[in-house]
């Protein structure tokens, strides 16, 4: 009896864990004229949900992409009051976010995020 209690406790432990493991973090990023203003500075490696919100009275995008890498994710032009949301997996590093609507990231729509190990 006690050796079934062990293994149901043992069981529970695991299942919480692999829950806490799969849980993917989140990275609000409100776009205004003209900045880009991050929920956190600083995410954990892996799965991430990230939330494009216009708060602002132009059309936005945004472009992210880490310091020293190739690839760029690109997150679709977004009306006022609207909010576009993107899976992504990030390495380790420092991401350039920016938006890529006319000249708004040489205006302030430019941040950078760094996603830890
Ligand atoms: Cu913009």
């Amino acid at each position: 009896m006690t050796r079934l209690l062990a293994l149901a406790a043992a069981a529970a432990a695991l299942a919480a864990g692999s829950a806490a493991a799969t849980t993917p973090g989140r990275l609000g990023v409100r776009a205004t004229e003209f900045h880009l203003t991050l929920s956190r500075a600083s995410v954990k490696t892996g799965r991430l949900l990230v939330q494009l919100q216009n708060a602002g009275e132009d059309v936005h995008d945004l472009r992210l992409r880490r310091i020293g890498g190739t690839r760029t994710y690109s997150f679709p032009e977004t009306s006022p009051g609207g909010r576009v949301t993107l899976s992504l997996r990030l390495l380790p590093g420092r991401y350039r976010l920016w938006c890529s609507v006319a000249n708004h990231a040489q205006l302030g729509m430019r941040a950078v995020l760094r996603v830890r190990r």
